[in-house]
């Protein structure tokens, strides 16, 4: 077995969102933590492997590869023994893929343009607009739950995991009202019941809330 080492830090949602993937898979992997509030992602060792100075970054065995989403897809078309949590048949797959982009360029953004400000300039006022695309976000979410019970049918695969990522951060910017978005709730539940969901996610989620939430004034 190849040496996999992700790098990355536990209060990230897309970290956590390959720690639910590296566990679902049950790959044996090295953590290495890099300090984002210390700038370790920008000394010249990590930008060598990742000039995007993003985490996650996974090191397998020397091939490097970030970005959450294309850590997942590479995971399980290397390491899964089925193809479960990233079909190959091509529709299931686009329709994940649909999820991961979604995810990528429209739901975990929501977050970032209010973290990123307030991480490393210290921005604590977060315009109303910025909310609002959370919330639209959380609307899509609950559309695409539909009538399934994970996002794209009756079976979890690596766009669950990397929207619950997000999902369940988003709380720090905006509480996720169960009343409105029951199906995201109900979702989030399932989820919880997976054996390593604690430890990969719920737990690296409660930290990220703490340290945003009463922070930030909309304006
Ligand atoms: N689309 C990327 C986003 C990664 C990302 O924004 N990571 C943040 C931590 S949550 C980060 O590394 N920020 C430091 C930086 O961008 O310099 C992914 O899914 O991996």
């Amino acid at each position: 077995m190849p040496k996999i080492v992700l790098y990355g830090i536990d209060i990230s949602p897309p970290v956590r969102a390959c720690l639910l993937t590296l566990k679902a898979l049950e790959v044996p992997f090295e953590y290495i933590e890099v300090n984002l509030f210390a700038g370790e992602h920008r000394n010249e060792e990590f930008l060598k492997k990742n000039p995007q100075h993003t985490v996650p970054l996974l090191d397998d065995n020397g091939t490097y590869i970030w970005d959450s989403h294309a850590i997942c897809c590479y995971l399980v078309d290397k390491y899964g023994k089925t193809d479960e949590l990233y079909p190959k048949d091509l529709v299931k797959r686009a329709h994940i893929n649909q999820r991961l982009f979604f995810d990528a360029s429209v739901f975990f953004m929501s977050l970032r343009n209010i973290s990123v400000p307030n991480f490393y300039k210290k921005v604590d006022k977060v315009p109303q607009e910025k909310i609002d695309n959370v919330r639209d976000g959380y609307v899509h979410l609950e559309n695409f739950l539909g009538d399934n019970l994970y996002l794209t049918g009756n079976n979890f695969n690596i766009s669950d995991f990397c929207c619950a990522a997000t999902a369940s951060s988003l709380p720090a910017v905006l509480e996720m009202d169960p009343h409105k978005f029951p199906k995201i709730k109900a979702w989030l539940g399932r989820l919880e019941k997976l054996p390593y969901y604690k430890e990969a996610n719920k737990d690296g989620a409660e930290k990220y809330i703490k340290m945003l939430k009463n922070v930030l004034t909309v304006v």
